[in-house]
């Protein structure tokens, strides 16, 4: 049996803040696992740090299922994104450990592959229409079967999902959380226009999605939804907050657009209704908020009986570790969905060395036995972290609103 011997949280800023959990074993193997919560990273390593390893040591690394039920059930405060993020760190882990033990890929040990790869969606954002056009052309050309389309909107100096980068976004800045402003007016009469205009200058070969990021109410996201019917968006995301899991039978009512939700969901409780009386299409809970490998598979069980798939969170703020046990998750279930992939940055691909790759718009994680991702601890020493928080977000009038 092999041994936890010790475990540590080696906190980075590779470009941005992560959090790895590495726990090592008298086998000689050692385990990764992501515990980054974006904007509120020291609350997990603290968690993990002076309430979790202390009642890892000496267990046997192998029983990935009673350590799961041990963390959960023996908090007794459950559920809850810090909480669930580290015991998510801890089960992507040992998962990591049985694999290696084993000397086999994450996903073998998950029931083999279900597919030839993962389809991932790339992030095209541009400060107009046209830009954004212009950026997802670029995905097209390396060879992305879906692409996520986020525009600047005429009248607002700000919005969700629009950066000067060229692949990937990154909200997370300010030592002191950045203050943006919104106008759902606006951002509505808007957003058809753009899609109509991407369909005329992408065509129908490519799947189109959109992230709401939480901005409307039930009967405004029915009414989107609607206006956007005619450009069959693969997805429209988090298009009203979803705590109130009754909310979306109001959008259902009125629209036809496929549904995503779920990336701030950190357990099987927060979508059970919405699975269950299939109000969404596709859950975006992903590996790292939500209890892990262990968690996310009942998750997806759940789903799969009622024809929703899997469609997980995958922003930069996910580390490389999650990235990879995401996709060996993904190989396997039978209701994959769509995976998020934003790339990450060059010095967080450094940091965190890898065995993913991509190929004509499908991921697979590789062969290395365990999760296929390692850490370079010299290399993370050089990177000190530094608080970052993600924006805040008011509408015109001063009133605090969702970001
Ligand atoms: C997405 C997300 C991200 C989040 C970010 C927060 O769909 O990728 O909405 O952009 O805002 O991951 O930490
Ligand atoms: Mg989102």
């Amino acid at each position: 049996m092999p041994r936890i011997t010790a475990a540590r949280v080696i906190v980075t800023r590779p470009g941005r803040n992560f959090v790895t959990l590495k726990i090592e074993t008298d086998e000689g193997v050692y385990g990764l696992g992501d515990a980054t919560l974006n904007g509120r990273e020291l609350a997990v390593a603290s968690y993990l740090t002076d309430h979790v390893i202390p009642c890892l040591i000496g267990r046997d690394a192998h029983s990935i299922e009673d350590i799961w039920q041990y963390l959960y059930k023996g908090a007794y405060w459950r559920r809850g994104p810090v909480t669930m993020t580290a015991i998510a760190a801890v089960d992507m882990a040992l998962w990591d450990i049985k694999g290696k033990l084993a000397g086999m890929p994450v996903y073998q040990l998950l029931g083999g592959a279900a597919r030839e790869g993962c389809m991932v969606y790339g992030h095209a954002n541009g400060s107009d229409i046209a830009e954004t056009i212009e950026r997802a052309q670029e995905y097209l050309e390396q060879g992305y079967r879906a692409v996520r389309l986020q525009s600047g909107v005429p009248g607002m100096a700000t919005t969700y999902g629009v950066s000067g980068e060229r692949f990937y976004y990154e909200p997370a800045k300010g030592s002191l959380p950045e203050e943006s402003q919104w106008s759902t007016a606006k951002y509505m009469r808007f957003v058809p226009e753009l899609f109509q205009k991407a369909r005329d200058a992408l065509g129908w070969d490519i799947h189109l999605l959109h992230d709401v990021h939480h901005r409307l109410t039930p009967i405004e996201a029915g009414r989107l939804g609607r206006d956007l019917e005619p450009y069959r968006l693969f997805w429209l995301e988090d298009a009203t907050p979803a705590e109130n899991q009754a909310a979306f039978r109001l959008i259902r009512q009125h629209t036809t657009t496929p549904l995503a939700v779920g990336e701030i969901f950190n357990s099987i409780w927060d979508a059970k209704q919405l699975i269950e009386e299939q109000l969404i299409d596709y859950i975006r809970a992903t590996v790292v908020h939500a209890g892990g490998i262990t968690h996310l598979r009942r998750v997806a069980a759940l789903a799969d009986l009622y024809q929703v798939r899997t469609g997980c969170h995958g922003a930069t703020d996910l580390s490389p570790v999650c990235m990879a046990a995401a996709l060996h998750f993904g190989l396997s279930i039978p209701n994959f969905g769509i995976q998020e992939y934003m790339r990450h940055s060059e010095e967080t691909d450094a940091v965190f060395p890898h065995a993913y790759s991509f190929e004509r718009g499908l991921m697979h994680p590789g062969d290395k036995p365990g999760l296929g991702v390692d850490i370079d601890e010299v290399l993370a020493a050089k990177y000190e972290y530094k608080r970052a928080y993600l924006p805040v977000n008011r509408l015109e009038d001063g009133t605090m609103f969702n970001w």
